[in-house]
């Protein structure tokens, strides 16, 4: 009997092992320059160094997006977001999957192994695409719930280092380390509030060190160590200032450890205590997980493995490449792609004049923020610190090993020529193939693709191509691109317009010849978006009034996606060096946002610009919910 008992125990730990279990682990908005295994200014964190010895260390870990929302999208999806219609934060309206594809954790289920995560989800898409994707998400999920002998993968997320840890309204509470003695990144003011702020984020990753620590315990006094990968990264970089939210290395790198179980050591290319310099995405880590579980990888997702069967180091060492984008981020609209090509990082600001600082509620709450913006008013910062309120360059170059700050723009310089025509092509490829989305605006897509956003790109494949084209009129020397801004300004199709004007605005005074035009397009187009457009690039030059164009344009939409996109530009138009005034009261009081319920872009910009508490209630109640 005792016999027959030892191998029944025995079978059932063959089962158990049958298959690996896959734990991630995920802190908050942190970059990895904030970690000393990544930086050696960085912060010890014990727990994560331990995990680093007994696995792999990703040199090279890049979020899509640096946002909650956005990068968590692209996790799940395993597709990039400008692709599928997930790439604003939040959405406004939920996207799809690609036809016949799902959420990655469905195919674990179905596979049989028990899914949970303890709780952030964050998701742009339809709710309806979470059918069968997790046994339990919540505050309660745990792999313990599975059945005995069942694999799990499961998700712990930890919000102490999430960006509202810095929402402090004094630099009372004491920071273990001398704020003094904080190094200050180039483009960052060296004040007392950023220096504070740095201490106090260097404490936060060590509460949450401590805190993953403890997490990690329960596994190991189960015994699932040695079957356990564990993967822990960050969810998206920041989150100090042009951190979160922006596209700059420190907004997309972030520090990616694989804890590789004992039993399981086979299913990766690398011994441990290795480090990886191949480049890995969020779109890849759905893929990595159902390689590493032995499942089929279905057609269609935009990432791939980089751990399990089949992937060799060699392979893997010569990725090189990364995508990143940033759109909207709650109010503030913008429009930035990047690629990283080993040392080199690339951004192309397609909308150059939309500042990077440009008001935020959510980003402004921190004091750092408030006070840089002071500073920059009464001119009391270098180039470099100036930066982020000023026009931004079309193009951006950065060589990443020798300027981890990113303030010394390479891209005009001549001995970078053909990496910046190199990066710019792969920029272009990348936005025409998949294609992206975001050159038709936030409104038009909702009203025309909400069906299904993927299959509706793949329709339009051929214009968005069309207006990538006109938006790379702003590259050309003015000269050269006059008669085909020309040619926009005059389209049939309301799109070609609206691309062509914000061409000119990336000119600046230089597209001075289409003043005349843009003034009839911001009095009489039929297309409210083309109006608002043309009335940015007059009122941006000093050519023209814009604010009647945009308060006609306002009261005439009851669209609340154009109400957004036509406020940021009257925040640019008044915040930016243009500085005109506007005065919403009037439509306010007109009853127009009177039955205004849903929480957007709207509603932040109404309250910022008016200071209406009806509209501040709005912006509270859904900050709770963070
Ligand atoms: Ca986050």
């Amino acid at each position: 009997m005792k016999y027959l008992i030892v191998l029944f125990l025995l079978i059932l730990s063959i089962q158990a092992a049958d298959r690996p279990n896959i734990v991630w682990v995920v802190s908050e908005d942190n970059s990895a320059s904030w970690l000393k295994l990544y930086n050696e200014y960085g912060v010890k964190m014990p727990t994560i160094e331990k995990l680093a010895e007994n696995g792999l260390v990703f040199n090279n870990a890049f979020s899509c997006g640096p946002v909650c929302s956005v990068a968590r999208s692209t996790i799940i999806s395993g597709c990039y977001g400008p692709r599928v219609g997930t790439q604003y934060h939040r959405r406004q309206q939920h996207a799809l999957m690609p036809q016949g594809l799902k959420l990655f954790p469905y195919y674990l289920r179905e596979a049989g192994y028990y899914t949970s995560n303890n709780s952030k989800e964050d998701y742009n898409f339809n709710p309806k695409e979470k059918q069968g994707v997790w046994d339990e998400s919540s505050g309660r999920a745990s792999y313990k719930k599975r059945k005995d002998s069942q694999p799990f993968f499961h998700v712990q997320n930890f919000g102490t280092t999430h960006e509202s840890s810095l929402h402090f309204k004094d630099m009372k509470k004491e920071t273990s380390e001398d704020p003094a003695a904080m190094k200050v990144a180039d483009y960052h003011p060296n004040t007392e509030t950023f220096r504070y702020t740095y201490a106090y984020y260097r404490d936060q990753h060590r509460k949450v060190d401590q805190q993953i620590g403890d997490f990690l315990k329960n596994l190991e006094e189960d015994g699932l160590m040695d079957d356990t990968f564990i993967f822990y990264y960050g969810d998206h970089g920041g989150v100090l200032p042009r951190g979160k939210g922006y596209a700059y290395n420190n907004g997309l790198q972030v520090p990616m450890v694989v804890h590789v179980p004992k039993n399981w050591q086979h299913l990766v290319p690398a011994k441990r205590g290795t480090r990886v310099d191949g480049f890995v995405q969020f779109i890849d880590l759905g893929p990595t997980v159902l390689n590493l579980a032995g499942i089929e990888i279905p057609n269609g997702f935009d990432g791939k493995p980089f751990l399990g069967k089949d992937v060799k180091l060699e392979e893997l060492n010569s990725r090189d490449k990364s995508f990143g984008y940033a759109d909207r981020f709650d109010e503030k609209y913008d429009f930035v792609r990047t690629v990283r090509k080993g040392k080199y990082h690339y951004m192309r600001n397609y909308q150059r004049f939309n500042f990077d600082g440009l008001y935020n509620g959510y980003r402004y709450i921190q004091l750092a923020y408030k006070e840089w913006w002071k500073l920059y008013k009464e001119g009391k910062l270098n180039e470099a610190q100036s930066q982020f309120f000023e026009v931004r360059p079309n193009e951006l170059l950065f060589d990443v090993e020798k300027d981890p700050s990113e303030v010394k723009n390479l891209a005009d310089d001549p001995a970078y020529a053909s990496i910046v025509q190199e990066m710019r092509g792969l920029l272009q490829k990348q936005v025409k193939s998949q294609p992206d989305l975001s050159f038709i605006p936030e409104p038009v897509m909702i009203n025309e693709g909400i069906d299904n956003f993927v299959a509706y790109g793949q329709k339009n494949k051929q214009k968005i191509q069309k207006l990538a084209q006109i938006a790379d009129l702003s590259l050309r020397a003015f000269p050269e691109a006059k008669s085909d801004i020309k040619q926009a300004l005059n389209s049939d199709v309301a799109l070609e317009r609206y691309w062509g004007l914000i061409v000119c605005s990336n000119f600046g005074s230089q597209a001075q010849p289409f003043f005349v035009r843009a003034k009839q397009l911001a009095e009489s187009d039929k297309d409210l978006l083309v109006r608002t457009r043309a009335a940015e690039f007059l009122g941006l030059n000093g050519a023209d009034d814009p604010v009647p164009v945009l308060m006609d344009v306002l009261a005439k939409t009851d669209d609340v996606n154009v109400q957004g996109l036509v406020l940021n530009t009257v925040v640019l138009l008044q915040d930016g060096k243009s500085s005109h005034k506007f005065d919403l009261k009037p439509l306010l009081e007109s009853g127009k946002w009177k039955n205004h319920k849903q929480f957007d872009p709207t509603a932040r910009r109404l309250f910022y610009l008016t200071g209406d508490e009806q509209f501040a209630k709005k912006t509270k109640k859904r900050k709770k919910k963070k």
